[in-house]
């Protein structure tokens, strides 16, 4: 069970820096230790057994995180993972990082926090980046910047796939093209970790440059493959706005948007309460069983 605590909802909007700092280096050493314990992997494993929530990007919609927190299909899952892009974006960036970090380290193993192409390593910058911007408006310049260098600092700790074994690949952005094995998602290379964080699906074949300016564009042999090299039925992703839920790819991927507001143009936001016990099921199965949308 993963339940949000009524004081933190406060605190979220109240806390000072030091507090917010406080929190992210408590988190932080979380993070690290599970990094170690799995050895640098980036692959988190997930028990085969009862209910996982699967929330999309946020950026910034604090609002959007409440609901989803106080659903009782939240309230009553054993565990949550979040498909990364905390930050920018959105204005209520610093209090979606507060409660998502009050959870980490409350929770530990139970709460898994995937690393966003927002969250990415100094070598592969997003633009516009927001998020110091909006740490500066509330903690002012000092204490806006000690918060900004306390999260990337946090980051690199991030794992940045969850994987249920034989049913489902959770991750960011997309599947990498020609990926063989599992280990190649587990201890990436430079390239593949790239992908892993910015490629989107298309419809059709092949696969190209992306005009995001980072990643790849893919197919659905591309992603065929990838899920058959991988040993799981379903790609489930964020990282584009949609009405809350898109299929592509004949049921093989699943793009779940957890967000609303500017400046994006989806009226609808949607977050997965997934029966992970039970088979697999393609992404047209999802969306009518396991979607919830607001
Ligand atoms: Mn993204």
């Amino acid at each position: 069970m993963v339940r949000v605590e009524e004081e933190w909802l406060s605190r979220a909007f109240e806390a000072s820096a030091d507090e917010l700092i406080d929190l992210i280096e408590a988190s932080t050493d979380v993070l690290k230790r599970e990094q170690e314990l799995r050895e640098g992997c980036g692959v988190v494993r997930l028990a085969p057994r009862g209910c996982v929530a699967v929330v999309g990007d946020l950026h910034g919609d604090v609002e959007s995180l409440i609901h989803i927190l106080h659903d009782a299909e939240t309230v009553n899952s054993d565990r949550i993972v979040f498909l990364g892009d905390y930050g920018d974006r959105g204005t209520r960036s610093a209090e979606v990082y507060y409660l998502i970090l009050k959870l980490k380290e409350t929770y530990g193993k139970k709460v898994v926090m995937l690393r966003g192409n927002h969250e990415g390593p100094p070598t592969m910058p997003v633009m516009p980046h927001d998020l110091p911007m909006l740490f500066k408006r509330r903690f002012g310049h000092v204490g806006g910047n000690d918060v900004y260098n306390a999260i990337r600092a946090l980051w690199r700790w991030l794992p940045h796939c969850a994987l249920v074994e034989g049913k489902y690949l959770m991750l960011h952005g997309g599947v990498p093209v020609g990926v063989r094995s599992v280990h190649e998602l587990e201890y990436p290379v430079a390239e593949v970790f790239e992908q892993i964080l910015w490629n989107d699906p298309v419809e059709g074949s092949g696969y190209f440059y992306s005009t995001r300016g980072a990643g790849m564009m893919f197919g659905e042999d591309v992603t065929g493959q990838a899920l058959r090299a991988i040993g799981v039925r379903t790609l489930i992703r964020s990282h584009e706005p949609c009405e809350g839920v898109r299929v592509n790819h004949n049921g093989k991927i699943l793009t779940v948007f957890s967000r609303k507001g500017a400046p994006y143009y989806n009226t609808r936001a949607a977050y997965l309460a997934i029966d992970v016990s039970c088979n697999a099921m393609d992404a047209i199965e999802l969306v009518r069983t396991a979607a919830r949308i607001w």
